[in-house]
């Protein structure tokens, strides 16, 4: 991969990640979303899903996982959701 395209990747990563926990989700500014922020903003999230996406299984969603699901086509980019 060349440098410049790796730059761009990261750049798209950031993005992601920098916009699932400023979209509205972590309404009480904990840094991650749980189950119900989750919910409040994808009505399709069940807990079966939740926990699909809780890669650590701590019971949040943090920036990243957010970003990996959204990468995976498990949830709409926030974004382009709201
Ligand atoms: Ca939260
Ligand atoms: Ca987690």
């Amino acid at each position: 991969m060349s440098r410049v395209a790796f730059g761009a990747l990261l750049a798209a990563l950031a993005a992601v990640s920098a916009n699932a926990m400023s979209a509205g989700i972590d309404t009480d500014g904990d840094g991650k979303a749980s189950l119900e922020e989750l919910q409040a903003v994808y009505s399709g999230v069940t807990s079966e899903l939740f926990a699909e996406i809780d890669a650590d299984a701590d019971g949040f969603v943090d920036d990243e996982e957010m970003a990996d699901a959204v990468a995976a086509g498990v949830l709409e980019d926030p974004v382009t959701e709201l």
